[in-house]
């Protein structure tokens, strides 16, 4: 079972109580799949539903609860496919339906849960609808957001709407006949039309898609750009007319009322199955207070934190981060939900290896910022550890990025005509955009790719791999014990051992630069500061670096304690 790189098919191991719990969202580890970047089975240069099917039992050995997979859907691939051209298929060059339901009963059987991605803002615009829609067909149109253009001659944009990605969020149409037409909105890139959400057929389809997979025993749904279904109504000019740098602005796009009364509607679809489905949402709002009216009883059960991926490294951001999370989530009686990377931010790793500002970190311009400052990698890859232990000793649930186990970095130095993410071409090649946390993995062996693709593949991975990827295979980490990924292992273990049920967070008192929290007899402390602090007594657990002694907490480190029983 416990082979990196390993072709072995998981049996179920009497794991299979924890697929029963109907709660076990509320503390559950979720490891998120970028699956064009996990495994490769057929060697195109692409992951695919064959190479993750095939790797389950690292995820095993891992010891996460659930899975979410990144959009496995048909789609052109504008970006990475979240411009999906159909809701009820798989992308032929990741597997068929078919796949992805040996998939599903192979992950069930080890234990682990699946949560799909679901993409509501937008379509493709090759799906069949937005076809329908160009061509003129009026019932099809007015499922997307179609304007005439202002101006004297009508051919300025509707409004100042920017995409996230850079460039306008409107691109004008041709009609039939060739003349200029409408223009339709597109908040992401022009492949990726915006639904018209207040159209009852946008819905009804919705609502259907859900069905359709829950059906098929998937355990829930992450919803992309949750909180921009609903535009405010007559579409007026935003007064910070760039909605996807600054997620904190007010934008008429985002966080608008109506947008509740949809999540209604799905959680009595998740709430009708036996056991119930879950949701993630991913919700960028300007505070903790506006995310948690997207978490009441009769909403979305989680959505993530972002504030707390935002957060430097630095003890006195992530406090008052945790808290008011804590307490918003509290006031709905939902469990706040930990995320410190994922496909659309930079690697934590560097995140952490260049100076930490005081406040939270906005993740697109600092792309550009940020890479002009050298990067102590070794420096980011300690605080990574010692980030990780933290998120993991908190109530609520928390999220793995793939490869955060291995201590990948940032790849920041993508050739500019290998780079794929539309945020790159779309800002004018003023921001480098997303490629550099999405790179396949690095499974085995001393060169690309890594074990990712199989020998004699026939393309190189879709993105270039780091030679120095080499150190950080699975393969190279397997069995040794100062390694990431086998902290990530002990983590994981010790936190469903010791943190399941353990509670409360309460604060303890610390010197300046320090975190420290107890949760019944376990209790966290992680040093963010410059200087060694000292310990109180306990029995270390976990230590996310090596200490001097039991009772001394270098800089950069994290170690977990359980009171009551005398030092080790
Ligand atoms: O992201 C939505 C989002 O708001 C961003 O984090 C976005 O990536 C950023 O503003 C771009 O600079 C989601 C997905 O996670 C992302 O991968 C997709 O590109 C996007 O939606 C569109 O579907």
């Amino acid at each position: 079972m416990d082979v990196p790189g390993g072709t072995t098919a998981v049996t179920a191991s009497g794991a299979d109580w924890r697929v029963r719990d109907p709660d076990w969202w509320k503390t559950a580890v979720v490891y998120q799949v970028y699956i064009r970047s996990f495994a490769d089975s057929d060697g195109d240069g692409l992951g695919d539903l064959e190479g993750l099917r095939r790797k389950l039992p690292h995820l095993s050995a891992l010891g996460v609860d659930a899975l979410w997979i990144n959009p496995w859907y048909p789609s052109p691939m504008v970006d990475a496919g979240y411009d999906v051209a159909d809701y009820r298929d798989i992308e032929p060059a990741f597997g068929t339906l078919a796949d992805s339901e040996r998939f599903l009963a192979e992950t069930h059987a080890a234990g682990i849960r699946v949560l799909l991605d679901i993409v509501p803002n937008h379509t493709s615009s090759e799906h069949a609808w937005f076809v329908a829609a160009l061509a003129g067909d009026p019932a099809a149109r007015a499922r997307y957001v179609f304007r005439p253009g202002r101006g004297p001659a009508g051919d300025e944009a509707p409004n100042n709407w920017q995409s996230s990605f850079g460039g306008p969020a409107w691109t004008r149409t041709k009609n039939p006949d060739g003349t200029p037409g409408d223009f339709y909105l597109h908040l992401f890139a022009p492949g990726q039309p915006d639904l018209d959400w207040s159209n009852p057929e946008v819905v009804a389809e919705f609502e259907d898609v859900l069905r359709f997979w829950f059906d098929r025993g998937v355990d829930g749904f992450r919803i992309d750009v949750a909180h921009g279904l609903v535009k405010a109504g007559g579409l007026p000019d935003a007064p910070d007319p760039t909605p996807g740098s600054n997620h904190s602005a007010p934008h008429p796009a985002w966080d608008q009322e109506g947008v509740h009364e949809i999540y209604r509607g799905w959680r009595r679809i998740a709430d009708s199955y036996d056991p119930p489905r879950v949701f993630v949402g991913e919700i960028w709002a300007a505070d903790a207070e506006r995310l948690a009216r997207y978490l009441r009883p009769d909403e979305l059960q989680t959505a993530f934190q972002f504030d707390f991926l935002r957060a430097a490294f630095r003890s006195d951001v992530q406090r008052r981060v945790v808290d008011e999370a804590t307490r918003t989530a509290a006031v709905v009686g939902a469990p706040s939900t930990w995320v410190l990377s994922n496909h659309d931010v930079v690697r934590h790793v560097t995140r952490y290896a260049r100076s930490q500002p005081d406040g939270l970190v906005e993740s697109s311009w600092d792309r550009a910022r940020w890479s002009e400052e050298p990067a102590d990698l070794d420096l980011g890859r300690t605080r990574g550890r010692a980030a990780v232990m933290l998120t993991l000793a908190l109530p609520g649930t928390a999220y793995v990025y793939q490869g955060e186990e291995l201590g990948l970095d940032e790849v920041e130095d993508i050739p500019s005509d290998l780079r794929q993410d539309p945020t790159w071409w779309q800002s004018g090649h003023t921001d480098p955009g997303r490629d550099g946390c999405r790179v396949p993995l690095p499974w085995s062996g001393d060169s690309s790719p890594f074990g990712f693709s199989p020998d004699g593949a026939s393309r190189a991975p879709w993105l270039p791999q780091p030679a120095a990827w080499s150190a950080l295979t699975a393969q190279a980490q397997e069995g040794v014990a100062d390694s990431t990924l086998t902290l990530y292992r002990e983590a994981l273990g010790l936190r469903r051992e010791h943190l399941t049920d353990a509670g409360a967070l309460e604060w303890l008192d610390s010197p300046e630069g320090v975190l420290a929290f107890r949760r019944g007899g376990f209790s966290c402390h992680v040093n963010t500061g410059v200087d060694p602090v000292v310990l109180p007594a306990g029995r270390v657990l976990l230590a996310s670096g090596p200490l001097p002694s039991a009772d001394v907490l270098p800089r950069d480190t994290a170690v977990w304690l359980l009171a009551g029983t005398p030092a080790a």
